[in-house]
């Protein structure tokens, strides 16, 4: 082994560096617990590893709605959309960071991209304008999305990280620089302005529409 690496090795700098975990805690302004928001680390110093192969990402059709209002994916990642429904169903994205269509299809099938462009692509469907999701592309592996407490755990190497908060209803992406020090019990707590739930409401199950 060359004298350069041993010194690197005894300095530790080539040892895994411990792992860190940062629960993030996201509220609305009326102090409410907000869901779904997607929070990614970008290292600063370190590299990115890149995304697991095997990891199977899908956004399916079921009962007419798309399974997942938000997922999070890391930039190089394939995402299947599979028809789980009785139904044809259509997916389009204008979105600057994927722009596809794919045509109406039957049920049983499931169509695949591979999602390399960092940034926010909003699903419809133009059968069902219900039907409204978003697929969150980011340049990193340490990502989460808040649960049902506004509470979100990413677990990544301790480190400097650039870290983005994001929300299909905020105005734009809040991104600040953290440090996360090796210990399970990092902390962040953010307080948000959402805007208004613009979601097309479902008609009554009971009603009869031509394309239903
Ligand atoms: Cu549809």
């Amino acid at each position: 082994m060359r004298p350069f690496l041993s010194v690197l090795l005894v300095a530790g700098l080539l040892a895994p560096v411990g792992a860190a975990e940062l629960t993030v805690t996201v509220k609305a302004d009326k102090a409410a617990n907000v869901a779904d928001a997607v929070v990614a680390l970008i290292p600063l110093d370190a590299p990115v590893p890149p995304p697991v192969p095997a990891a199977r990402n899908e956004i399916a059709q079921q009962n007419q709605e798309y399974t997942t209002y938000v997922t999070i994916v890391q930039a190089g990642s394939t995402v299947y959309f599979p028809n789980k429904d009785t139904v044809q169903h259509h997916v389009y994205s204008l979105s600057k960071a994927k722009k596809f269509e794919l045509p109406l299809y039957n049920p049983g099938r499931a169509e695949s991209f591979v999602f390399d462009v960092s940034g926010v692509v909003t699903l419809g469907c133009n059968i069902h304008d219900w039907m409204i999701a978003y697929l969150i592309v980011v340049p990193t592996p340490y990502f989460a999305k808040s649960d049902g407490f506004g509470s979100a755990v990413v677990t990544a190497p301790a480190g400097r990280y650039r870290l983005q908060l994001w929300h299909p209803r905020m105005a734009a992406a809040i991104t600040e620089e953290i440090t996360l020090a090796e210990r399970p019990d990092n902390k962040r707590e953010f307080t948000v302005t959402l805007k208004p739930d613009r979601r097309v409401k479902r008609g009554p199950a009971g009603k009869t529409s031509g394309y239903r």
